[in-house]
């Protein structure tokens, strides 16, 4: 391939560069499999703590298999090494207990305080409730602005695309018809629960999964930094159309968001005059 006309140190060159390109590649094509960019500070512990712990692998990984390997060639028997025969060491015993509970405590200390942050759903600016259907979601915002509004929110990548006689989307399987809509910087109370089968409700981005259990409520909550769209799935296996039952959370301004809560309460008014007429019409008429 490094064909003769080129001079020892062009070779060099051109092996690095190739290494480079490959590794800013291989980091591009990486960086769809981390995990998303965390909105919330919840996310953001999250992810911090991931990382924290693949350093923690990664050292003991190295330790492990560096003191493994070192032995089996250095102390091999071609060499002439015979195999030590000793047993019960007090030493070795405490510190094989002692360092791995360093490490767990490493671990569980910044869990422990993460996992009391995100259960505590006091003082909530808006709760909505998430109810898991076979196969979609309902929401209904029970308390804070917005208050009445509720909604079902189903798939809304096309057939076509499904059966692949369309090319895909970029949010292929990860867009509804309706978004659930939020104010950006309030903390916003989530009630799950499920009206079949269990399912979950996924937001990565927002550091958000909770399973939806038919007959229970269970709460989470978040609060998004930034406006954004922010995408999730079921993460409970719930039947043969789980994979089609996204969650699309649109994080707005304040101002939007009450333009939008005004909007949805007025068609909801209309809606209810229209209904109420028909009712009546067709009370009439009996
Ligand atoms: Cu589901």
């Amino acid at each position: 391939m490094w064909g003769g006309k080129y001079m020892k140190g062009s070779k060099l060159m051109a092996l690095l560069s190739s290494f480079v390109v490959l590794f800013s590649y291989s980091g591009l094509a990486l960086s769809k499999y981390n995990l998303p960019e965390p909105q919330t500070p919840i996310a953001q512990q999250i992810y911090d703590q991931h990382i924290w712990i693949l350093w923690i692998c990664l050292v003991i990984f190295i330790g492990v298999f560096g003191v493994m390997g070192y032995s089996i060639v250095k102390h091999r028997k071609s060499l002439g090494y015979k195999a030590a025969n000793f047993h019960e060491s007090m030493v070795v015993e405490v510190i094989w207990t002692i360092i791995p509970v360093i490490i767990l405590v490493a671990i569980s200390w910044p869990a422990t305080k993460t996992i009391i942050e995100m259960k505590d759903t006091s003082e909530a600016d808006i709760t909505i409730k998430a109810t898991g259907y076979q196969w979609m979601w309902g929401y209904d915002y029970i308390q804070g602005e917005g208050e009445g509004i509720g909604f079902i929110s189903q798939l809304a990548t096309p057939q076509d695309q499904i059966r692949d006689q369309a090319p895909k989307g970029n949010d292929y399987l990860l867009e509804v018809d309706n978004n659930v809509v939020v104010p950006v910087g309030k903390k916003i109370r989530l009630l799950m629960t499920a009206d079949d089968v269990i399912h979950a409700w996924w937001v990565p981005a927002l550091g958000v999964k909770q399973d939806a259990i038919p007959g229970f409520l269970r709460d989470a909550w978040f609060k998004a930094e930034k406006p954004g769209i922010f995408r999730g799935q079921c993460a409970e296996l719930c039947g043969k159309e789980h994979g089609f039952m996204p969650i699309v959370v649109e994080v707005m301004e304040q101002e939007k968001y009450s333009q939008w809560v005004a909007e949805k309460q007025k068609t909801a008014a209309a809606t209810k005059v229209l209904n109420t007429a028909l009712a009546e019409n067709e009370a009439s008429k009996n």
